[in-house]
């Protein structure tokens, strides 16, 4: 199994924390001297960059949230002149302000050796044909990918998100060999090969490079089944540089962080105390190396695990398992706590259902919260009788309840009756007030 940069992933733990130690010192005092945000939240705690005697001291340091950089919006965090930025990029700020980050020239060549390190690690190699169905523009799934393969050595094809058409079209014409995509857009390229007969083993894909969405085991089971490939998970966000955070290794035991660059806490997110390793807790992440937009200790809101365990493929770095949902989708109906991916675990392991779902919550006019669950179940099924249907919709509903302690109105939808996405998918609907 190849690793890309051995001196960095396959370091030991007390040179890891020495590297890790000094670059924290590095961004701590820039951060201080440029940024005045940071310069307010560290003076504000009484500390001083000079202060940072071990790793440990990272504990006593101030939270950044999302809530930070909506109010520095556009440039109010960047830790370096306009004149140094060569890019800039933005997530979609579908509930507000939008988040943007900034790189310099070195910040795009680090990028593009983080997002390498993971292609290697997942199986990418000299002579792939690197088909990228990430949206190129703000989101930065589609040039960060791009930048990544094109240093491993591969041949990308830039073909960004949609017009699925061409997208099987090229596979088939280029002999595409690795597919990047969300894993939700992987899914339905599978459903559309099916539905025109053509044969996934007449194409040449033998990789997904997956991330940018939650993704269960069943899910990738399935896309794997379509796509006649084996897909792997990678993590990041627009805040931390987007992917390149971590990804997995040929093992797929958890996703390796760059711990070089990134320093990772699993917290309980109520008390922000960390949680032992392997119990879920929310992710913070201290991105130390960024020359424009470093990152204090960020709450991701991003519900996983972290483990040190040492792993298989030879990397020494700590490892996150799947993101098992967000501090911010759990929702609670009738006072229970339900997270959409638990719901997904379920659905999918039923026979009869596809793997196609949404989640609407609504509020009755007498204040009752309704929980629905709208799922595809195959043709057969559908246009069968009357009574299987209501039947299966009965068992749904009480595998649901069973599950996840609260009981949905599960509603049956006919193959292709829900909304496809080319870029991440959104399966909750809350239109409940407030
Ligand atoms: O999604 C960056 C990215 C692009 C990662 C391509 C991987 C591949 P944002 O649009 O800012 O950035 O969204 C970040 O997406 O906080 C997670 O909730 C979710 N997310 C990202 N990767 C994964 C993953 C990009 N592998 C938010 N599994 C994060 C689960 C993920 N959720």
């Amino acid at each position: 199994m190849a690793i890309w940069d051995p001196r960095h992933e396959t370091m030991d733990r007390e040179r890891l924390e020495e590297v890790q130690l000094a670059r924290l010192r590095g961004m701590l005092a820039r951060v201080h001297r440029r940024v005045p945000f940071y310069r307010d939240l560290l003076d504000g705690v009484g500390f001083e960059p000079g202060d940072l005697a071990s790793l440990d001291d990272l504990g006593r340091l101030p939270f950044t949230d999302k809530g930070d950089f909506r109010d520095g919006y556009p440039f109010g965090l960047f830790a370096v002149p306009l004149s140094e930025v060569v890019e800039i990029h933005s997530s979609s700020g579908t509930t507000g302000k939008a988040v943007v980050g900034g790189y310099t020239r070195r910040d795009l060549h680090t990028w593009g050796e983080l997002v390498c390190r993971l292609a290697v690690a997942a199986g990418v190699h000299e002579g792939d044909v690197a088909q990228i169905a990430f949206g190129y523009g703000m989101f930065t799934g589609g040039f960060g990918l791009h930048y990544g393969l094109q240093r491993a050595g591969v041949a990308v094809v830039p073909m960004s998100a949609g017009n699925t058409a061409r997208q099987i079209k090229l596979m088939q014409d280029f002999g595409s060999t690795v597919l990047v995509a969300t894993p939700s857009y992987a899914l339905y390229l599978g459903e559309v090969i099916r539905r025109r007969e053509v044969d996934p083993a007449s194409l040449r894909l033998r990789l997904g490079l997956f991330g940018a969405e939650t993704c269960s085991e069943e899910l990738r089971a399935e896309i794997e089944a379509r796509l006649s490939i084996v897909a792997t998970d990678n993590y990041g966000l627009t805040e931390l540089c987007g992917p390149g955070v971590a990804g997995e290794c040929e093992c797929r035991d958890g996703m390796h962080i760059s711990e070089d660059h990134f320093i990772a806490e699993c917290l309980d997110p109520a008390t922000g105390e960390p949680v032992p390793d392997g119990q879920v807790g929310e992710l913070v992440i201290t991105a130390t190396t960024r020359e424009c937009s470093p990152v204090l200790r960020y709450r991701t809101r991003d519900l996983t695990t972290l483990t040190r365990a040492p792993c298989a493929c030879g990397r020494t770095t700590a490892r996150m398992g799947k993101v098992v949902g967000r501090t911010d989708d759990m929702f609670i109906v009738s006072g229970v706590n339900v997270f959409p991916s638990h719901v997904e675990s379920v659905l999918f392991r039923i026979e009869g259902v596809e793997p196609f779902y949404q989640i609407v919550l609504e509020r009755s006019p007498t204040g009752m919260d309704t929980f629905e669950v709208q799922v595809e179940v195959t043709d057969g099924l559908f246009n069968g009788w009357m009574d299987d249907l209501r039947a299966f919709e009965r068992r749904v509903a009480e595998e649901l309840r069973s599950a996840l302690l609260v009981r949905p109105r599960v509603r049956l939808v006919e193959p292709g009756g829900l909304g496809r996405g080319e870029g991440k998918v959104r399966r909750v609907i809350d239109r409940r007030p407030g």
